[in-house]
């Protein structure tokens, strides 16, 4: 009685040896340990630091914390994958050891495969598995995969890009990118898509992806938005990174209000107390 039931949208997410149940919006937890993170200020390059900050996300209420080792900021240059295995391997260890849902933010197959393998139960790539060797690592694991759209690279991806149609070409890449994981043999219930706010994208861009979320919602798999502390969010209220709390809560809304899965947010507390409010209010137009 009074169940929201959205046709096509899937109720859990396989994650290696555990099931996510999405039958309420679940909190992705950013851990940067890179030394050029925008909006860390690369306070946790140090292991040990990092590994006390996702501790403390998952303290907050994370459901999944997602540990990068590569920065895809725009403009960024790539990191080698000596190093990236450096900075990530520790930490996802020690966090799998304790019992958490640890994701690895990277677009490198040897990245994948070492993370997976010291306990990862996601893949988080920007670049959708479309790196040679990607799509074969992590069909080889059993962990869960966030396929993202992208425009272009990130060292250029913000110089003027340009779209006819951004929700039907960011939907039409997503569909395509799904359905070439599943003929890799990674079953859609392992399966996330993610529009990629900020990544070739002009703040209008941003905003018709947006409003037309609902579309990519449709295609059926779990939608995860990463929109905490981005430039939009500045380019609207004229915030610095450090003071864009209230628009990145605001933004998470909005997304779950179309039927976004996932949020990932460097506020864990503050996005889980609004989702707790959100999720108590129930559907709007519900009556009392
Ligand atoms: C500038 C733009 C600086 C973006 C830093 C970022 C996403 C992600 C990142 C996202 C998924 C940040 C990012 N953003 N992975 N990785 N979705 N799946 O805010 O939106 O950390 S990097």
């Amino acid at each position: 009685m009074g169940a929201t039931i959205a046709i096509g949208q899937a109720r859990a997410l396989l994650c290696a040896s555990r099931a996510l149940d999405l039958a309420r919006p679940r909190v992705m937890g950013i851990v940067n340990v890179t030394a050029d993170s925008f909006s860390d200020g690369g306070r946790f390059v140090d292991p040990a630091r990092a590994l006390a900050h996702a501790r403390r996300l998952l303290d907050d209420g994370a459901d999944i914390v997602d540990v990068g080792g590569e920065s895809t900021r725009p403009g960024a240059e790539p990191v080698g994958e000596a190093e990236e295995l450096d900075r990530v391997l520790p930490l996802v260890e020690a966090l799998a050891r304790d019992g958490a849902l640890v994701s690895v933010d990277t677009t490198k197959p040897g990245v994948m495969r070492a993370a997976v393998a010291a306990g990862a139960a996601m893949i988080n790539d920007v670049r959708a598995l479309q790196a040679p060797g990607a799509l074969e690592a992590a069909a080889a694991s059993q962990a869960a995969v966030c396929l993202m759209h992208m425009r272009g690279e990130p060292r250029t991806m913000q110089q003027g890009p340009h779209y006819a149609d951004v929700v039907g070409e960011v939907r039409a890449f997503l569909s395509v990118r799904a359905r070439a994981c599943e003929a890799a043999g990674i079953a859609r219930e392992r399966i996330v898509v993610d529009p990629g706010f900020g990544f070739g994208k002009t703040v209008e861009h941003n905003f018709a992806l947006l409003r037309g979320l609902a579309a990519i919602v449709a295609l059926g798999y779990p939608v995860l938005v990463g929109w905490s502390r981005k430039s939009s969010l500045g380019a609207v209220t004229g915030r610095g990174v450090h003071d864009r709390l209230a628009a990145s809560l605001a933004a998470a809304l909005a997304c779950v209000a179309r039927g976004a899965a996932i949020v990932r947010v460097h506020d864990v507390r503050e996005t889980v107390d609004a989702l707790k409010v959100w999720g108590a209010a129930g559907p709007p137009g519900g009556g009392g």
